[in-house]
């Protein structure tokens, strides 16, 4: 049973990757034999790396040059969240900031900044697009949001990660917060940047620590992240769409 199952993710892998015309005619075929159906059944027990192969959602956004840098990355939304426990972290330059991660994890674990920056880092230049119709392109730095979750273990059950923000949006107690599925999760440009040009991350673009999700538009890109956790829903958070703007009608998936 098992060197069959093997067997049978081999041959997909070699399928998927092969890239010839051979496999079209092949799936045809196979379509219309017994056992194909029964391989597409257990469709969900394919790799990840097989579904990254064939989902074009896992495309990588552009990535640019120093020389396309922008002269200035504008601050948008927040630009110093009006939070006590906020302005005395920063105060002391972030030294007791944690990032609290938690949910449907096996291992909860709260990240010093200290402790992010010895993770392995990713940088990359890419462009920023809001809906307000304004672009920026900035060079980022920070950890793998996958290296994180790899330190934590999400539970099978979890489904999103969604990120908790320090910015107060009104006098309600309303904070700014979003959420991604586990395949923006999981996407090689998903990090968590602690620097934006070469400089450690400015207050009013993010300080400590913001996301960057390159193939969502800009209000996905969560600043002031004081904690993340996996869920299986976000029915009971917020206005229950997934985010502060979509809680006031933005789209969910902002994919661009
Ligand atoms: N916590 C928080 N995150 C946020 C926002 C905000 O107001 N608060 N604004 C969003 C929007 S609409 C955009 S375009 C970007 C702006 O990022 P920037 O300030 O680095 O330009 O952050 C996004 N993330
Ligand atoms: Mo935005």
């Amino acid at each position: 049973m098992t060197t069959n199952k093997f067997n049978r993710r081999t041959f997909l892998l070699r399928a998927f990757t092969s890239g010839s015309l051979l496999l079209l005619a092949g799936c045809e075929r196979l379509s219309r034999s017994e056992w194909f159906p029964k391989v597409l059944d257990s469709a969900e027990k394919l790799t990840q790396a097989t579904q990254h192969l064939i989902a074009p959602r896992q495309a990588m956004a552009q990535e640019f040059t120093e020389a396309d840098l922008s002269p200035q990355f504008r601050s948008n939304g927040t630009s110093n969240p009006e939070n006590p426990q906020y302005q005395a972290l920063a105060a002391n330059s972030f030294a007791d900031y944690r990032l609290q991660v938690g949910g449907l994890v096996a291992r909860p674990t709260a990240f010093s900044l200290t402790g992010l920056r010895s993770l392995p880092s990713r940088t990359q230049i890419t462009r920023h697009d809001c809906v307000e119709g304004w672009s920026a392109i900035g060079k980022w730095k920070g950890t793998p949001l996958s290296v994180v979750l790899a330190r934590v273990q999400p539970k099978p059950e979890a489904r999103y990660v969604v990120f908790y923000c320090a910015d107060p949006m009104d006098g309600q107690g309303t904070r700014y917060y979003e959420s991604i599925d586990m395949d923006d999760a999981h996407h090689p440009q998903t990090i968590l940047a602690y620097e934006l040009n070469d400089q450690p991350l400015p207050v009013a673009n993010g300080a400590p620590v913001r996301v960057r999700i390159e193939r969502q538009l800009g209000y996905k890109m969560a600043k002031y992240i004081m904690g993340i956790r996996l869920v299986d829903s976000f029915a009971n958070i917020g206005g229950g769409k997934g985010g502060y703007w979509e809680d006031q009608g933005y789209e969910w998936y902002a994919g661009i």
